[in-house]
């Protein structure tokens, strides 16, 4: 990278200027399109299944008999269409945790499905699952665990980086597309990688992957890794942010599994389920952050989701929809200025641009009577950049300008919660954009839309 330079003057004659590239500021760094593409789909489910769901265990130490994995009504397009139910997009398969065993017939070792009972060691689980996927329209990526606590090699570097990226060329190349390929840095402490390697190997066969990595391998990834497993984004999301190496557009994925504390299935506990509330508060605190949810499900030792996380996540799905399903903006009164209409039409491919070169503006919406609200949802159009800094959701109290809610970020979508209120007029306040501002949309919502009938619903009255 070169530095600004210096117009250099030598015993008075004065020497060329060299080319200047200044380094790059945060407001400069856009998304990929793969990234920007990844982003709307908003939510995926990653799947752990292996030997730790038939001995009980989290984190296997790499000493389970292959003959422990027997699943006798595998379903993968049940664990699919569950994770539809939720209104999951995608589908990612952890094909190798840290216990090292391998759920498709890997070349490089016998720890696999094919060492197992599973359909006579003819089984390819990873390939069940892709095709799953896509026979129900979800996109499939994988997660293969580098700490690996069964393979000799392991503790030899070199060795151990020529198997995994052995593993990496397999699944990248018999799969078909893969959405995202997870690095997880777990259990790795001490051990060395040769993490460029792979990822040129992931490349040759999937340049559109998007690498998920988390803090400690911050440099290779496309996704960040949120920093909790609990379900919620606790800062002002940014997506591009300061660490060592150029700055990158990374968003940031919050990882969390369906049963408290559970990623594998071995487990018979109900009570470990999240509730519906808590599930809709990792929405609101994951998506409605501007960050992607990755909600972890687990089959059980039949190769099935109990019918209680399938149920748990049909309720999920349903949730949303009675929550998000009804944007009382649709019923707004109608202005001519098409541009900001756009921000109001209900439509994320549509988007407002402020004026050119502006760094604060607003959007208005009018009703015709009053509504009751008290979720506010807006979404940036992000393909060239965040660029909203500070914002307010503002009612007119009949003098003035009351806020409701103020923030900083706010990125793919931005879900803000207040107190009910009743109003007939709305703004979005952008107070502060490093550009002119891109809105997808600004929507309102009611929380209560479905339950009180009393509640005056002029959004969805006026046509
Ligand atoms: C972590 C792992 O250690 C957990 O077992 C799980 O796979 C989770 C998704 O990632 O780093």
């Amino acid at each position: 990278m070169l530095w600004a330079a210096r117009a250099l003057s030598v015993c008075g004659i004065a020497a060329a200027t060299p080319a200047v590239a200044m380094p790059p500021n945060f407001a400069d760094v856009a998304p990929s399109p793969q990234q920007v593409r990844w982003q709307d789909l908003e939510f995926g489910v990653i799947v752990h299944f292996g030997t730790n769901t038939f001995l009980g265990l989290e984190w296997g130490d790499g000493t389970a008999k292959p003959s422990v994995f027997n699943p006798d009504a595998l379903d993968a397009e049940q664990w699919v269409e569950a994770a539809q139910g939720a209104g999951a997009k995608y589908i990612v398969l952890v094909a190798k945790h840290h216990d090292g065993f391998c759920l498709w017939p890997t070349e490089e070792s016998d720890y696999s499905v094919k060492s197992s009972p599973w359909k006579g060691g003819k089984g390819d689980l990873v390939a069940e699952v892709a095709a799953a996927a896509r026979k129900h329209g979800m996109q499939f990526g994988v997660y293969l665990s580098p700490w690996d606590r069964h393979e000799p090699r392991y503790k030899d570097s070199a060795a151990y980086d020529d198997y995994y990226e052995s593993q990496v060329g397999d699944l990248a190349s018999h799969y078909g597309q893969l959405v995202e390929f997870w690095l997880d840095g777990a259990g790795s402490g001490g051990h060395v990688y040769d993490f460029p390697r792979y990822v040129e190997q992931l490349r040759v066969y999937q340049p559109n992957t998007l690498v998920f990595a988390d803090v400690a391998l911050f440099d290779y990834g496309d996704i960040r890794w949120v920093g909790n497993e609990d379900g919620f984004i606790p800062y002002e999301n940014w997506n591009v942010i300061d660490r060592h190496g150029p700055l990158r557009w990374r968003p940031a994925e919050v990882d969390t599994p369906l049963r408290k504390g559970h990623w594998f299935g071995g487990v018979d506990d109900e009570g470990l389920l999240k509730s519906v509330a808590e599930l809709m508060k990792t929405y609101e605190e994951s998506i409605g952050r501007g960050g992607q949810l990755m909600l972890g499900i687990a089959p059980n030792r039949h190769g099935l989701l109990p019918p209680s996380d399938v149920a748990r996540l049909r309720e999920f799905g349903a949730a949303i929809n009675a929550r998000y399903g009804n944007n009382l903006v649709r019923g707004h009164h109608r202005t001519d200025d098409d541009n900001r209409e756009r921000a109001l039409d209900d439509n994320p491919d549509t988007f407002w641009s402020a004026p050119a070169g502006s760094h604060h503006a607003n959007v208005e919406v009018r009703f015709d009577r009053p509504v009751t609200f008290d979720r506010a949802m807006t979404l940036e159009w992000l393909e060239g950049g965040q660029r909203v800094r500070q914002y307010q959701v503002e009612v007119w109290a009949g003098n003035g300008w009351k806020t409701i809610a103020r923030a900083q970020a706010i990125g793919h979508k931005k879900i803000d919660t207040f107190e009910p209120v009743t109003a007939t007029r709305v703004r979005l306040n952008l107070l502060s954009t490093t550009d002119a501002a891109q809105i997808r949309e600004f929507a309102l919502y009611d929380s209560h839309f479905n339950e009180s009938p009393s509640r005056v619903k002029a959004g969805a009255a006026v046509p």
